[in-house]
């Protein structure tokens, strides 16, 4: 028999470690705060929240294990970006690697993250309407069409590749790399981000909703 957690839908929020000039890299504990204020929040979904090396070999592979472990119906990936002000949804993962070193020291393999993918993969959250949801709340948030080309862009990109077999909406959030002090701090980052779960969760609902019970797999909501 399923356990009551292992009914539930997964929710999966990443966070990323160290990497070269962030020694403490605040998407981690943003997302290890935000797993356990949504747990409380949202009890119909689990929450999975996971710290992704920011390397360029172990990336991907953390993701597809976790993709295989989950089965998230949705992946929320999180990330610290220097020039960020506020809230920025990354609204497409671009097939390229910029030549920056990784947390162990480690360049990309190749100038494209695979041979043969598309130039770009759109984000599978609702975008302008996350971003409108957050503004109207007063929390400054902006969209952008350029993940940054390094770990960020490079996890974006696989994820939506790995989703597109397990039917998960992802979506990948920026947020200014200090959460201590202004324009963003951790708890206004934490509020913003548990909008977005709930605004990037409420398609899944209305899908689950309008399924007759005995089409429903184990991965949709229960009413
Ligand atoms: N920011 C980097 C990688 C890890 C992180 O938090 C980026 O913007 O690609």
């Amino acid at each position: 028999m399923l356990g009551r957690s292992e009914s539930r839908p997964t929710v999966l929020l990443t966070g990323f470690g160290p990497f070269p000039g962030v020694r403490v890299n605040a998407s981690a504990a943003l997302v290890r705060h935000l797993a356990r204020v949504a747990r409380g929040r949202l009890p119909a979904f689990r929450f999975a929240a996971a710290i992704l090396p920011t390397e360029w070999a172990r990336a991907p592979r953390r993701i597809e294990t976790l993709y295989q472990r989950y089965h998230p119906v949705l992946a929320l990936h999180f990330g610290v970006a220097s020039g960020a002000h506020g809230i920025r949804l990354e609204a497409e993962g671009r097939n390229f690697c910029r030549p920056f070193h990784d947390a162990v020291g480690e360049l990309p393999m190749a100038a494209t993250l695979c041979a043969a993918g598309p130039a770009q993969r759109r984000a599978t959250i609702d975008v302008p309407l996350i971003a409108d949801a957050l503004n109207r709340r007063g929390w400054r948030c902006s969209i952008s069409n350029d993940a940054g080309g390094y770990l960020c862009n490079a996890v974006l990109y696989h994820s939506l590749t790995i989703a597109g077999g397990h039917g998960c909406r992802v979506g990948f959030i920026h947020v200014p790399s200090d959460l201590a002090t202004q324009p963003l701090r951790m708890a206004e980052a934490e509020a913003a981000a548990l909008k977005i779960i709930e605004v990037a969760l409420e398609p899944i609902r209305t899908a689950a909703a309008e399924t007759p019970a005995q089409g429903r797999t184990s991965s949709m909501l229960p009413k």
